[in-house]
């Protein structure tokens, strides 16, 4: 029996409140898709099923690397952040993973962990590991990189702590882990630019070659930031490349705001899905660079194509699944509700893609008639399937209104009370 953070009476009562809206509405979309041969229901259904993993990072304030300014009743520890992540999961009925990052997750009792997430009714996705950060007490510097540093010592390090990593999901039931390494230059010369990659997947060998069967290991790649010359993982052709090298259960995962500004990202989707390396997504926005913003918040057509490739994709081959999870920062807001939202933007989107006559758009483009084919998208963009989502939500047991659902529960008051800010917590600025 799930635990439910927020007491389900009043999440009943918020959508006792909104039923009689939302049927309208329901029913006059039902209508209208009815009219283009779309059957509303079977859309429901499968909005149903959509799931995203939440970055267990996300639920505290980030910062830029100017400061950070900390929200109220911020989670102190992993398992006060598995709270917060239960409250997204229970109202939105969309994210019932979450990704956690080590060592920033490290649990005392990874048992425990595995009992108190499962009361709470999650799972755990694809674990983070960290070595683009010193820890305390660490014996070598990744200052100068990790797994491609010139120091065979840290690499050795950097190696040893991915291995940790999925010994420790192996505890949780993952079945995942993504590595992402800040590693580069700064300077033109500062390294060679072929050794560093050839370090690269030297060490990443001896982290796959520790992979357990059923597990994927997942190459983030990154333009840049932090080494602002290169980044020895810079795009999806090295992400491929490194995938290919080490072989089936190495795949490319893509981060939204991981790109030069204008890059078509779902035609790199589109490539890595063809060539079977889409493993997959860290969702963001990004307006400049590696904003970390909510998901949908600047670029929501943009989403929409990713998941146009995704259908596409998936229609060739029913078996395919990438990993969808978030990885933002929230600043301004409160995460719980930036999470939300996020969540319900990106399985938006997923419903949209499914919208698309494909084949009208089959035959336009065959047809070379760029105008209509071009409508066909958008006809499906325009849609407006918030109906389906809340109808999905409340017939999953979640909020028609998340947002306003967790406003009235006063949840954010009550952990402003039970977790006081730590001493010293704070100011100083992460990227
Ligand atoms: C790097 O910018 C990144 O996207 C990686 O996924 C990290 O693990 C995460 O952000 C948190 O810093
Ligand atoms: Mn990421």
């Amino acid at each position: 029996m799930t635990q439910h953070i927020i007491d389900a009476v009043q999440v009943e009562q918020h959508n006792a409140s909104q039923r009689a809206t939302l049927q309208a509405d329901y029913d006059a979309l039902g209508g209208m898709l009815s009219r283009r041969g779309v059957d509303i229901e079977a859309l429901t259904a499968k909005a149903q099923t959509f799931a995203v993993a939440v970055p267990s990072w996300g639920v505290g304030t980030g910062g830029t690397r100017f400061a950070r300014f900390p929200g109220k009743g911020e989670p102190r520890d992993v398992t006060e952040k598995l709270q917060d992540c239960a409250v997204i999961h229970q109202l939105t009925r969309a994210t019932p993973t979450v990704s956690l990052h080590f060592p920033w997750d490290k649990p005392a009792d990874p048992q425990a962990l595995r009992q108190q997430a499962d009361a709470l009714g999650l799972g755990f996705d694809a674990v983070n590991s960290n070595t683009f950060q010193d820890q305390a007490g660490q014996a070598q510097t990744y200052k100068f990189g990790s797994l491609t540093a010139t120091s065979a010592a840290a690499r050795e390090q950097a190696v040893a702590h991915n291995i940790d990593c999925i010994e420790l999901g192996k505890v949780l039931g993952s079945k995942g882990l993504t590595v992402w390494v800040g590693d580069g230059a700064n300077f033109p010369g500062q390294s060679n630019l072929r050794g560093a990659l050839e370090r690269y997947i030297d060490s990443a060998r001896g982290i796959y070659a520790a992979l357990p069967a059923d597990w994927l290991m997942y190459i983030e790649h990154k333009l840049f930031e932090p080494a602002f010359y290169c980044s020895v993982i810079a795009d999806w052709g090295t992400s491929f490349a490194v995938a290919q090298q080490l072989g089936d259960k190495a795949k490319c995962l893509v981060d939204l705001g991981h790109h030069a500004p204008n890059t078509n990202i779902e035609m790199i989707v589109a490539r890595l899905a063809q060539f079977g390396k889409l493993g997959g997504f860290h969702f963001n926005d990004s307006k400049y660079g590696d904003d970390d913003l909510d998901s949908g918040s600047i670029d929501p057509f943009q989403l929409f194509l990713v998941f146009n490739e995704l259908a596409d994709a998936t229609l060739r081959n029913p078996a395919f699944s990438p990993a969808y999870m978030l990885d933002q920062s929230h600043n301004v807001t409160d995460p719980i509700e930036s999470l939300m939202n996020s969540a319900v933007e990106v399985q938006r989107a997923f419903v949209q893609a499914s919208l698309v006559d494909r084949a009208a758009l089959a035959a336009f483009q065959e047809g070379n008639d760029a105008l209509q084919a071009a409508q066909t998208l958008k006809r499906a963009f325009r849609t407006d399937v918030s109906p389906i989502l809340a109808m999905a939500r409340v017939r999953s047991g979640g909020a028609a209104d998340p947002v306003a659902a967790y406003r009235a529960s006063g949840y954010r008051e009550q952990v402003a009370v039970k977790r006081p800010p730590k001493a010293g917590a704070s100011g100083s600025g992460i990227v």
